[in-house]
């Protein structure tokens, strides 16, 4: 009897111990549905948007229930976010290509690896765009008809100015905004200063988005003459939403919580005690980056932390910047090997319809970081 009840105790601490280390490896929820961009990748998904099928796809079990109930509730939205994620993605990769750090990424449910539980600047970049990926995707979409629950943004009516007026389909960054508030922001939890920061930056990403809207016209009138132009508002391409929140990682202001003036009653932490760490500093603004430690040097390969270092990427021996090999090899050195390549050149076009190319063999030399 007393043997039986040590094994039991021992097996419940074991289910303790399982639990407690899955515990560590997503910080909370905080980034978890990053997962679902593997759900872009199944074409029947991308084809047969609705119901069943995406239940029963395995990468959802990383939404939390309010994620799920609020994809449900907006038909074709799924592949929105998935595409918006997948755009984040892609943008981060070539914001940072020439940098130590370059935005790496895994085929695991934790995308961005350990970065993200992290508070550095690079960690704020990830949630900006993310954040700013879902608001674009799910804005462009409503106007594409792609989602039940939204249409473009037709609030924009009737005259505008002397010789314009609004008129066609804008693009509906507002519920762009609303829902990726919903749905990204739920995933985060606490009352602390990583939670602030993480909230923070989601905001200054889908801010980015709604402040780099154009307007756009197009002139009607006897050939062409312009004498009434209709114009709606159009989303900034995502080139755009990355090179400013890239501008925003580079002058990014390190906060720390202030407690001063904090009111007990209240349960929600409020953004407002984001202060900056130096004083002298002003008070980062809505749309600034915020983090609360140093980056890593991201020079070497440490599992604990989850970086990858630099050795073996690819440098530019000529340049003095990241990019160089003195930098980004962190002066480890590198080693140059030559590569023949074969492209297609002196192409042709035979009337009609067919191009015919010639072989040119080249050789280029490339360095890699030791
Ligand atoms: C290498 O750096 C130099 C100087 O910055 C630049 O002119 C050149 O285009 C770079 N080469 C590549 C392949 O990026
Ligand atoms: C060029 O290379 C491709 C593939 O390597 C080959 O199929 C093609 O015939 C070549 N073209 C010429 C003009 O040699
Ligand atoms: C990133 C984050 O907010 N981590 C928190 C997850 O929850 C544990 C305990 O519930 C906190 O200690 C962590 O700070």
């Amino acid at each position: 009897m007393r043997s039986l009840a040590l094994l039991l105790g021992v097996k419940a601490a074991c289910i303790l111990l399982v639990s407690s280390l899955s515990g560590t490896g997503a910080v909370n929820n905080s980034g978890r549905w990053w997962g679902i961009v593997n759900v872009a990748s199944s074409s029947n998904l991308l084809t047969n948007s609705k119901n069943v099928q995406l239940v029963l796809d395995p990468s959802l079990a990383l939404l939390s229930r309010r994620q799920r109930r609020l994809i449900r509730q907006n038909p074709g939205i799924l592949h929105a976010i998935a595409a918006g994620l997948h755009t984040a993605i892609k943008e981060c990769k070539w914001q940072f290509r020439n940098r130590r750090w370059n935005c790496p990424t895994t085929h695991s449910p934790a995308i961005f690896g350990k970065i993200v539980n992290r508070g550095c600047r690079e960690t704020a970049f990830v949630f900006a765009i993310t954040s700013a990926g879902v608001t674009h995707a799910v804005a462009r979409s409503c106007s594409e008809g792609a989602i039940e629950s939204c249409t473009c943004d037709y609030r924009r009516r009737g005259p505008g100015g002397p010789d314009w007026h609004w008129g066609g389909c804008s693009d509906n960054v507002d519920f762009g905004r609303m829902f990726s508030q919903e749905f990204v922001d739920s995933s985060e939890r606490g009352r602390d200063l990583r939670y602030l920061i993480n909230l923070h930056n989601n905001e200054a990403g889908r801010m980015t988005v709604s402040s780099e809207m154009r307007q756009e016209c197009k002139c009607h009138g006897m050939s062409g003459s312009c004498t009434v132009r209709t114009c709606w508002m159009r989303l900034p391409s995502f080139r755009t939403v990355g090179d400013f929140l890239k501008d925003r990682f580079d002058g990014a202001s390190r906060v720390v919580y202030a407690n001063k003036g904090s009111n007990r009653a209240s349960h929600r932490a409020d953004p407002r005690h984001l202060e900056p760490e130096n004083p002298a500093h002003k008070p980062p603004s809505a749309m600034d980056l915020v983090y609360f430690e140093k980056s890593p040097n991201f020079c070497s390969y440490n599992g604990k932390t989850g970086t990858l270092g630099t050795s073996g990427r690819t440098c530019n021996s000529s340049s003095p910047g990241l990019d160089g090999c003195e930098l980004l090899c962190c002066g480890r050195g590198f080693k140059t090997r030559t590569e023949t390549v074969t492209e297609r050149c002196h192409c042709t076009f035979h009337w009609c319809c067919h191009v015919s190319c010639l072989n040119c063999t080249s050789t280029r030399t490339l360095h890699q970081c030791l």
